[in-house]
């Protein structure tokens, strides 16, 4: 098989990134839609993925997670996503309608007292709500910041009851190819996989998401629920999670199985380690195109640092 198709996309040049001058294009092309246009796009991306929400949203935001970035427009977040279930590109969220959230249960297992399965209505319910403003760094050095409502993985962690051995939490997506067309691309290895240490996992800023711009998740952002970390790179952040499983091998994420020389564990946002391929130095801010000084650990060190002593080591950065 074409090594090629083994690549994710940003293996490609930036000459010859072919989506990014879609992107770069799309603001003229909706300002030459007009108002109605932008009215109709900005509608399909707001759609609620799920039929009621049960007035959970909008949610109250926590203030202990402002910053002071602008935030990224929705009709921009919502057009520019990494969702290779759905194809290898960014404009993913037509055929991400295809995704069917409704039911959706998510099954607990592993090293845990006891194995569960989960509606994904009663999770909605069972933890309070609470908005956050997080910065999001991709590895392809692009960068947003979204209002996410959730819930802290903390609090799920302790719901399922992990047994003291566990050591790791894996996440899975769903695996169907007949709903989601990238999944027919056979050279990937579906599921896409994550995984985190149980102290990353406990850690205050891991977020389990249900929901962004005061409203459930649009499927291109993953619904119905995802993670957002957002001290480490946007492929950690795993969407559309059907499984969680605790464990004392640590995980193989999707990345690290197609290439483990780019993309490893940890995936820790900074700026002074080079992606094999190009630096990591800046990072484009989606919506203005901007170009903006990258931080240490996505500007959340005084929250997560700690997690990391002892274990120099180990390839924190990629
Ligand atoms: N299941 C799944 N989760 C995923 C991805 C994916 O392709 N599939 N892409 C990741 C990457 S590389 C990024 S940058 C973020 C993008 O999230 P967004 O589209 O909401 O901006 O999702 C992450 N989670
Ligand atoms: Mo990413």
């Amino acid at each position: 098989m074409p090594v090629y198709h083994r690549r994710p996309r940003w293996a490609i040049a930036e000459a010859q990134a072919t989506p990014e001058d879609v992107f770069l294009n799309r603001r003229s092309i909706l300002q030459g839609m007009g108002l109605a246009g932008l009215a109709l796009a900005t509608a399909a991306a707001t759609r609620p993925a799920r039929g009621q929400d049960g007035g959970l949203y909008p949610a109250s935001r926590n203030d202990a997670y402002k910053i002071e970035r602008d935030l990224t427009p929705e009709d921009i977040s919502s057009r520019y996503n990494n969702f290779y279930e759905f194809g290898s590109h960014k404009q993913i969220h037509r055929a991400a309608e295809a995704l069917v959230t409704d039911p959706w249960d998510i099954e607990i297992d592993g090293m845990v007292e006891e194995p569960m399965t989960i509606a994904f209505d009663d999770l909605e319910k069972r933890f309070p709500l609470e908005e956050r403003l997080y910065r999001h760094r991709c590895v392809e050095a692009w960068s947003m910041t979204v209002p996410w409502t959730g819930f802290p993985l903390g609090a799920l962690v302790d719901h399922a009851r992990p047994l003291s051995t566990a050591r790791y939490v894996r996440f899975e997506t769903f695996n169907d190819p007949a709903m989601a067309s990238g999944q027919k691309q056979v050279w990937y290895p579906w599921p896409y996989v994550e995984g985190l240490t149980m102290a990353e996992a406990r850690n205050d800023l891991a977020f389990m998401v249900t929901g962004v711009y005061g409203k459930p998740l649009a499927n291109q952002f993953g619904a119905p629920l995802r993670l957002a970390l957002p001290w480490k790179y946007g492929f950690k952040s795993i969407k559309s999670i059907t499984r969680i499983s605790f464990t004392d091998q640590r995980p193989k994420s999707f990345w690290e199985q197609i290439a483990p020389n780019e993309y490893g564990f940890w995936a820790n946002v900074n700026p002074e380690v080079p992606h094999p391929r190009w630096s990591q130095a800046t990072e484009r801010v989606l919506g203005t195109n901007e170009d903006v000084p990258t931080v240490i650990y996505n500007g959340y060190g005084d929250e997560v640092a700690a997690l990391y002593e002892g274990l120099e080591g180990e390839s924190l950065f990629m």
